[in-house]
Protein backbone atom coordinates (compact mmCIF):
# COMPACT_ATOMS: atom_id res chain seq x y z
CA UNK A 1 0.00 0.00 0.00
CA UNK A 2 1.27 3.20 -1.14
CA UNK A 3 2.34 5.87 1.69
CA UNK A 4 -0.34 8.32 0.58
CA UNK A 5 -2.72 5.19 1.44
CA UNK A 6 -1.22 4.63 5.00
CA UNK A 7 -2.32 7.89 5.71
CA UNK A 8 -5.70 7.87 5.28
CA UNK A 9 -5.82 5.47 7.23
CA UNK A 10 -4.16 7.24 9.72
CA UNK A 11 -6.54 10.33 9.66
CA UNK A 12 -9.77 8.05 9.56
CA UNK A 13 -8.36 6.27 13.00
CA UNK A 14 -8.11 9.65 14.31
CA UNK A 15 -11.50 11.07 12.79
CA UNK A 16 -14.51 11.22 15.85
CA UNK A 17 -16.69 10.57 12.52
CA UNK A 18 -16.97 6.78 12.27
CA UNK A 19 -18.22 7.24 9.15
CA UNK A 20 -15.01 8.04 7.93
CA UNK A 21 -13.67 4.62 8.31
CA UNK A 22 -16.37 3.06 7.72
CA UNK A 23 -16.34 4.37 4.05
CA UNK A 24 -12.70 3.89 3.67
CA UNK A 25 -12.55 0.62 4.94
CA UNK A 26 -15.78 0.02 2.28
CA UNK A 27 -13.95 1.45 -0.42
CA UNK A 28 -10.90 -0.70 -0.13
CA UNK A 29 -13.33 -3.84 0.02
CA UNK A 30 -14.55 -2.95 -2.94
CA UNK A 31 -11.79 -2.52 -4.47
CA UNK A 32 -10.79 -6.51 -4.31
CA UNK A 33 -7.86 -6.07 -2.30
CA UNK A 34 -6.84 -8.53 0.35
CA UNK A 35 -8.64 -8.10 3.71
CA UNK A 36 -5.06 -8.80 5.24
CA UNK A 37 -3.60 -6.15 2.92
CA UNK A 38 -6.04 -3.42 4.02
CA UNK A 39 -5.66 -4.87 8.12
CA UNK A 40 -1.76 -5.24 7.84
CA UNK A 41 -0.59 -2.50 5.84
CA UNK A 42 -3.47 -0.03 6.34
CA UNK A 43 -4.97 -0.19 9.50
CA UNK A 44 -2.03 -1.66 11.57
CA UNK A 45 0.36 0.38 10.01
CA UNK A 46 -1.95 3.32 10.73
CA UNK A 47 -2.25 2.23 14.52
CA UNK A 48 1.49 1.79 14.68
CA UNK A 49 1.98 5.64 13.87
CA UNK A 50 -0.40 6.56 16.74
CA UNK A 51 1.24 4.27 18.76
CA UNK A 52 4.83 6.40 17.77
CA UNK A 53 3.12 9.85 18.36
CA UNK A 54 1.22 8.17 22.04
CA UNK A 55 4.74 7.09 23.03
CA UNK A 56 5.93 10.85 22.01
CA UNK A 57 3.26 12.53 23.84
CA UNK A 58 2.29 14.34 21.30
CA UNK A 59 -1.25 12.71 21.73
CA UNK A 60 -3.26 11.22 25.07
CA UNK A 61 -5.17 8.34 25.75
CA UNK A 62 -8.50 9.90 24.47
CA UNK A 63 -6.93 10.12 21.00
CA UNK A 64 -5.88 6.78 21.44
CA UNK A 65 -9.22 5.07 22.34
CA UNK A 66 -10.79 7.04 19.58
CA UNK A 67 -8.61 5.43 17.18
CA UNK A 68 -9.15 1.92 18.73
CA UNK A 69 -12.64 2.45 18.22
CA UNK A 70 -12.05 3.17 14.76
CA UNK A 71 -10.25 0.20 14.27
CA UNK A 72 -12.55 -2.19 15.83
CA UNK A 73 -15.12 -0.79 13.68
CA UNK A 74 -13.13 -1.71 10.61
CA UNK A 75 -11.82 -5.00 11.55
CA UNK A 76 -15.57 -6.03 11.90
CA UNK A 77 -16.30 -4.81 8.33
CA UNK A 78 -13.40 -7.29 7.52
CA UNK A 79 -14.30 -10.13 9.80
CA UNK A 80 -16.57 -11.79 6.91
CA UNK A 81 -13.85 -11.53 4.38
CA UNK A 82 -11.12 -12.55 6.57
CA UNK A 83 -12.87 -15.89 7.91
CA UNK A 84 -14.13 -16.79 4.61
CA UNK A 85 -11.61 -19.21 4.67
CA UNK A 86 -12.68 -21.79 7.28
CA UNK A 87 -12.26 -25.75 6.74
CA UNK A 88 -12.71 -28.50 9.10
CA UNK A 89 -12.28 -27.98 12.93
CA UNK A 90 -8.81 -28.38 14.19
CA UNK A 91 -8.80 -27.92 17.73
CA UNK A 92 -9.41 -26.01 20.58
CA UNK A 93 -8.46 -22.64 21.31
CA UNK A 94 -9.08 -20.71 24.66
CA UNK A 95 -7.43 -16.81 24.20
CA UNK A 96 -7.56 -14.09 27.23
CA UNK A 97 -5.32 -10.95 27.37
CA UNK A 98 -4.08 -11.21 30.84
CA UNK A 99 -4.73 -9.77 34.07
CA UNK A 100 -4.42 -5.93 34.25
CA UNK A 101 -4.46 -5.37 30.87
CA UNK A 102 -7.17 -4.25 29.00
CA UNK A 103 -5.44 -4.13 24.86
CA UNK A 104 -7.29 -5.69 23.23
CA UNK A 105 -7.07 -5.43 19.17
CA UNK A 106 -4.33 -7.76 18.16
CA UNK A 107 -6.19 -10.55 20.54
CA UNK A 108 -9.39 -10.27 18.78
CA UNK A 109 -7.44 -10.17 15.58
CA UNK A 110 -5.83 -13.31 16.46
CA UNK A 111 -10.31 -14.87 17.52
CA UNK A 112 -10.58 -14.05 14.25
CA UNK A 113 -7.78 -16.11 12.03
CA UNK A 114 -8.07 -18.47 14.42
CA UNK A 115 -11.93 -18.99 13.96
CA UNK A 116 -10.72 -18.53 10.11
CA UNK A 117 -8.50 -21.26 10.27
CA UNK A 118 -11.44 -23.67 11.60
CA UNK A 119 -10.21 -23.54 15.00
CA UNK A 120 -13.11 -23.93 18.26
CA UNK A 121 -12.30 -20.34 19.98
CA UNK A 122 -13.59 -19.60 23.20
CA UNK A 123 -12.39 -15.85 24.26
CA UNK A 124 -12.35 -14.79 27.78
CA UNK A 125 -11.33 -11.65 26.68
CA UNK A 126 -9.13 -8.45 28.85
CA UNK A 127 -8.02 -8.53 31.87
CA UNK A 128 -7.76 -12.12 32.54
CA UNK A 129 -7.18 -13.90 35.81
CA UNK A 130 -4.93 -16.74 36.54
CA UNK A 131 -7.55 -18.40 38.12
CA UNK A 132 -9.93 -17.96 35.30
CA UNK A 133 -8.11 -19.50 32.93
CA UNK A 134 -7.17 -22.48 34.53
CA UNK A 135 -10.59 -22.82 35.45
CA UNK A 136 -11.65 -22.83 31.77
CA UNK A 137 -8.84 -24.96 30.50
CA UNK A 138 -10.43 -27.62 32.88
CA UNK A 139 -13.70 -27.31 32.05
CA UNK A 140 -12.88 -26.56 28.12
CA UNK A 141 -10.31 -29.05 27.48
CA UNK A 142 -8.86 -27.16 25.05
CA UNK A 143 -5.58 -28.53 22.30
CA UNK A 144 -4.02 -24.79 22.69
CA UNK A 145 -3.83 -21.58 25.04
CA UNK A 146 -3.64 -17.88 23.81
CA UNK A 147 -1.98 -15.17 25.86
CA UNK A 148 -2.08 -11.62 24.75
CA UNK A 149 -0.16 -8.65 26.54
CA UNK A 150 0.72 -5.15 25.30
CA UNK A 151 2.39 -4.05 28.44
CA UNK A 152 5.92 -4.88 29.78
CA UNK A 153 4.59 -5.00 33.37
CA UNK A 154 1.59 -7.24 31.88
CA UNK A 155 3.80 -10.00 30.18
CA UNK A 156 5.33 -11.19 33.57
CA UNK A 157 1.83 -12.23 34.03
CA UNK A 158 2.23 -15.12 31.17
CA UNK A 159 4.79 -16.73 33.51
CA UNK A 160 2.56 -17.13 36.24
CA UNK A 161 -0.27 -18.39 34.07
CA UNK A 162 1.80 -21.26 32.42
CA UNK A 163 3.46 -22.25 35.31
CA UNK A 164 -0.31 -22.96 36.68
CA UNK A 165 -1.38 -24.57 33.33
CA UNK A 166 2.00 -27.17 34.04
CA UNK A 167 1.14 -27.83 37.31
CA UNK A 168 -2.35 -29.24 36.25
CA UNK A 169 -0.54 -30.77 33.49
CA UNK A 170 2.00 -31.12 32.10
CA UNK A 171 2.02 -31.78 28.44
CA UNK A 172 -1.39 -30.57 27.70
CA UNK A 173 -2.80 -27.90 26.35
CA UNK A 174 0.04 -26.29 24.38
CA UNK A 175 0.46 -22.28 25.04
CA UNK A 176 1.28 -19.88 22.81
CA UNK A 177 2.01 -15.73 23.32
CA UNK A 178 2.04 -12.79 21.56
CA UNK A 179 1.68 -9.08 21.98
CA UNK A 180 3.79 -6.00 20.76
CA UNK A 181 6.27 -6.48 24.13
CA UNK A 182 6.79 -9.97 23.88
CA UNK A 183 9.65 -11.84 22.18
CA UNK A 184 10.54 -15.02 20.82
CA UNK A 185 13.44 -15.51 23.35
CA UNK A 186 11.14 -14.33 25.98
CA UNK A 187 8.35 -16.84 25.20
CA UNK A 188 11.43 -19.41 25.51
CA UNK A 189 12.41 -18.09 28.96
CA UNK A 190 8.93 -18.35 30.30
CA UNK A 191 8.00 -21.98 28.85
CA UNK A 192 5.59 -21.13 26.40
CA UNK A 193 5.48 -23.48 23.40
CA UNK A 194 5.59 -21.15 20.84
CA UNK A 195 5.43 -17.39 20.17
CA UNK A 196 3.98 -15.46 16.88
CA UNK A 197 4.17 -11.78 16.17
CA UNK A 198 1.08 -11.64 13.83
CA UNK A 199 -2.27 -13.01 13.74
CA UNK A 200 -1.58 -15.12 10.90
CA UNK A 201 1.64 -16.29 12.20
CA UNK A 202 -0.41 -17.41 14.87
CA UNK A 203 -2.36 -19.65 12.87
CA UNK A 204 0.61 -21.38 11.40
CA UNK A 205 2.45 -21.90 14.88
CA UNK A 206 -1.17 -22.98 16.22
CA UNK A 207 -1.37 -25.37 13.09
CA UNK A 208 2.47 -26.81 13.16
CA UNK A 209 2.32 -27.73 17.27
CA UNK A 210 -0.83 -29.66 16.87
CA UNK A 211 0.61 -31.09 13.32
CA UNK A 212 3.89 -32.55 15.98
CA UNK A 213 1.50 -33.31 18.90
CA UNK A 214 -0.10 -35.94 16.77
C1 LIG B 1 -4.64 1.15 21.18
C2 LIG B 1 -3.76 1.28 22.39
C3 LIG B 1 -4.37 1.50 23.62
C4 LIG B 1 -5.89 1.51 23.82
C5 LIG B 1 -6.37 0.04 23.81
C6 LIG B 1 -7.75 -0.13 23.24
C7 LIG B 1 -8.09 -1.59 23.00
N1 LIG B 1 -9.38 -1.86 23.02
O1 LIG B 1 -7.25 -2.44 22.81
C8 LIG B 1 -6.04 2.22 25.20
C9 LIG B 1 -6.22 3.72 24.98
C10 LIG B 1 -7.16 1.70 26.09
C11 LIG B 1 -4.66 2.00 25.80
C12 LIG B 1 -4.40 2.09 27.15
C13 LIG B 1 -3.13 2.03 27.70
N2 LIG B 1 -1.97 1.89 27.02
CO1 LIG B 1 -1.87 1.44 25.13
N3 LIG B 1 -1.53 1.29 23.30
C14 LIG B 1 -2.33 1.20 22.27
C15 LIG B 1 -1.47 1.13 20.97
C16 LIG B 1 -1.42 2.54 20.36
C17 LIG B 1 -1.90 0.16 19.89
C18 LIG B 1 -2.09 -1.29 20.34
C19 LIG B 1 -2.77 -2.05 19.22
O2 LIG B 1 -3.96 -2.25 19.25
N4 LIG B 1 -1.99 -2.40 18.16
C20 LIG B 1 -2.53 -3.04 16.97
C21 LIG B 1 -2.62 -4.56 17.15
C22 LIG B 1 -3.17 -5.20 15.88
O3 LIG B 1 -1.32 -5.05 17.40
P1 LIG B 1 -0.96 -6.00 18.63
O4 LIG B 1 -1.84 -5.71 19.78
O5 LIG B 1 0.50 -5.98 18.85
O6 LIG B 1 -1.38 -7.46 18.15
C23 LIG B 1 -0.74 -8.21 17.13
C24 LIG B 1 0.45 -9.03 17.59
O7 LIG B 1 1.11 -8.50 18.75
C25 LIG B 1 -0.08 -10.43 17.78
N5 LIG B 1 -0.71 -10.82 19.03
C26 LIG B 1 -1.39 -10.07 19.94
N6 LIG B 1 -1.87 -10.86 20.92
C27 LIG B 1 -1.50 -12.12 20.64
C28 LIG B 1 -1.74 -13.32 21.32
C29 LIG B 1 -1.21 -14.51 20.81
C30 LIG B 1 -1.48 -15.77 21.53
C31 LIG B 1 -0.42 -14.47 19.63
C32 LIG B 1 0.16 -15.72 19.13
C33 LIG B 1 -0.20 -13.28 18.94
C34 LIG B 1 -0.75 -12.11 19.44
O8 LIG B 1 -1.06 -10.52 16.76
C35 LIG B 1 -1.77 -9.27 16.68
C36 LIG B 1 -2.35 -9.10 15.31
O9 LIG B 1 -1.39 -9.04 14.29
C37 LIG B 1 -0.08 0.67 21.57
C38 LIG B 1 1.16 1.01 20.71
C39 LIG B 1 1.79 -0.22 20.08
N7 LIG B 1 2.70 0.01 19.19
O10 LIG B 1 1.47 -1.36 20.38
C40 LIG B 1 -0.12 1.34 22.95
C41 LIG B 1 0.73 0.75 24.09
C42 LIG B 1 0.68 -0.76 24.10
N8 LIG B 1 0.03 1.27 25.28
C43 LIG B 1 0.84 1.65 26.22
C44 LIG B 1 0.44 2.18 27.47
C45 LIG B 1 1.54 2.70 28.37
C46 LIG B 1 -0.92 2.23 27.85
C47 LIG B 1 -1.49 2.72 29.20
C48 LIG B 1 -0.72 2.29 30.45
C49 LIG B 1 -1.61 4.25 29.08
C50 LIG B 1 -2.11 4.99 30.32
N9 LIG B 1 -1.26 5.86 30.77
O11 LIG B 1 -3.19 4.74 30.80
C51 LIG B 1 -2.91 2.12 29.17
C52 LIG B 1 -2.92 0.70 29.79
C53 LIG B 1 -4.28 0.21 30.15
C54 LIG B 1 -4.21 -1.24 30.61
N10 LIG B 1 -4.26 -1.49 31.88
O12 LIG B 1 -4.08 -2.13 29.78
C55 LIG B 1 2.31 1.45 25.83
C56 LIG B 1 2.95 0.24 26.53
C57 LIG B 1 4.37 0.56 26.97
C58 LIG B 1 5.00 -0.58 27.67
N11 LIG B 1 6.27 -0.73 27.38
O13 LIG B 1 4.45 -1.31 28.44
C59 LIG B 1 2.21 1.32 24.26
C60 LIG B 1 3.29 0.43 23.62
C61 LIG B 1 2.29 2.77 23.69
C62 LIG B 1 3.67 3.39 23.85
N12 LIG B 1 4.47 3.33 22.82
O14 LIG B 1 3.98 3.92 24.88
N13 LIG B 1 -3.74 1.70 24.83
Amino acid sequence: MLNEEVDLFYKALKDTNLLTIEHLTKQYIEKQLSPLVILNEGLIAAMERIGQEFKAQQIWVPEVLLAARNMHRAIEMLKPELIKTKTEPRGKFIIGTVKGDIHDIGKNLVVIMMTGAGYEVTDLGIDVPRERFLEAISQINPDLVGLSALLTTTMLEMENIIKGIREANPSRPKVIIGGAPVTQKFAEKIGADGYAEDAVRAVELANRLLRERS
